[in-house]
């Protein structure tokens, strides 16, 4: 059997250049090698206050901006989590099998509940990562492709599945996180400190993949920069290491080599530069997407079919974890 990739966005706002170069590229090249199954994780947004009369169709532009970046749906599974309840029941299970103290323990969870008033935050956002682990563990997945930020959360699901394993015998593929070496935490353009984020307030600090490429232009132009006017990385350089990073990823030259073709230019000439790149690189993509999202009855159709081929496997997987917990075997439709 050929290995398996299982990843998944959420549909909280447009994806950006930090999703692309952290995660879509990857998927892209995965799904040669690998059965990949590309996942909308709706029900993940349900953990924040979100905005019902937008979900639906920010999920279908999640799957556009998948498809417009290079995943071929021919080949690979994409759709909606909530199309394919075993998500749900599985999350359940996993949530009796999870220890409070593990999950108090993750970066997301305190970052993102970081602020409320720690009686008031949601019980979702605490159980966000058990969801998570049964996304990827009903697929028997080998690997997890995805930014840093989430290594934490894929830990966690090994150790659930290590767990689980042990308690109720060997059920589920024990996955990997397949992180890029390069890419997998682009920084925000107006304060390198912070991770570039579909959530973030600020709209400067983030490059749409649909922008428009005068945006793109002035977003990168006011982009902040380190102090110095050498266009260098380096660890007391964050904002110049993380425009060469974008830079280089674009472009296919090496740091080093944009290092030297920029010795003794200004920041500003380096700018014009990134700018164009970036808007050349997003062209096709942008375009793409704007093209797919002309047709969303296409876009529904081609989820519904990723979900009827997802949730044949998902209910495999589901079907003996019943029978392992002792929930015996499951009922036919009712
Ligand atoms: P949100 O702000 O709503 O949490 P997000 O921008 O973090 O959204 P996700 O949908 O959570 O995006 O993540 C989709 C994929 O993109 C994940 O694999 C994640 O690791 C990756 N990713 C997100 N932000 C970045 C980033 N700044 N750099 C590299 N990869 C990223
Ligand atoms: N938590 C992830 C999104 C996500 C995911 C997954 C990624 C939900 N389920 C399963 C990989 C595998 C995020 O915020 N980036």
């Amino acid at each position: 059997m050929e290995k398996r990739v299982f990843s998944g966005i959420q549909p909280t706002g447009s994806p950006h250049l930090g999703n692309y170069l952290g995660a879509f590229r990857n998927w892209v090249a995965l799904q040669e090698d690998y059965d990949a199954f590309y996942c909308i994780v709706d029900l993940h947004t349900l953990t924040l206050p979100w905005d019902p009369a937008a979900l639906e169709r920010r999920s279908i532009e999640g799957a556009a901006a998948l498809f417009a970046a290079g995943i071929d749906p021919a080949g690979t599974v994409v759709f909606r989590q909530s199309h394919v309840a075993q998500h749900a029941e599985l999350a359940w299970i996993l949530t009796c099998v999870a220890r409070m103290g593990e999950l108090r323990r993750m970066i997301q969870f305190k970052e993102k509940s970081r602020g409320g008033d720690a009686e008031s935050i949601g019980a979702g956002l605490f159980a966000y990562p058990v969801l998570q682990a049964a996304d990827v563990l009903l697929y028997q997945a080998h690997g997890v492709p995805v930014g840093e930020d989430q290594r934490q959360h894929i830990e966690l699901m090994r150790d659930l599945a290590i767990r689980f394993n042990s308690q109720f015998g060997d059920t589920f593929v024990v996955p990997e996180a397949y992180i890029p070496k390069e890419g997998a935490r682009i920084m925000a353009l107006d304060d390198p400190a912070d991770k570039m984020s579909k959530s973030s307030k600020r709209p400067n600090s983030v490059v749409n993949l649909t922008d428009e490429p005068e945006l793109v232009a002035k977003k990168i132009k006011s982009a902040v920069t380190d102090s110095g006017r050498d266009v260098i990385a380096g660890g007391d350089k964050p904002a110049l290491t993380n425009l060469l990073m974008i830079f280089s990823l674009f472009d296919g030259s090496t740091v080093p080599e944009l290092e030297e073709r920029f010795a003794g230019s200004g920041y500003g000439d380096f700018k014009t530069a990134l700018a164009e790149t970036v808007i050349e690189g997003l062209r096709p993509i942008r375009e793409r997407y704007l093209e797919l999202m002309g047709d969303p009855a296409e876009l529904n159709r081609l989820l519904a079919e990723g979900a009827a081929k997802a949730a044949a496997v998902a209910e495999g997987t589901i079907a003996s974890v019943w029978e392992r917990v002792g929930l015996g075997p499951r009922p036919g439709p009712q």
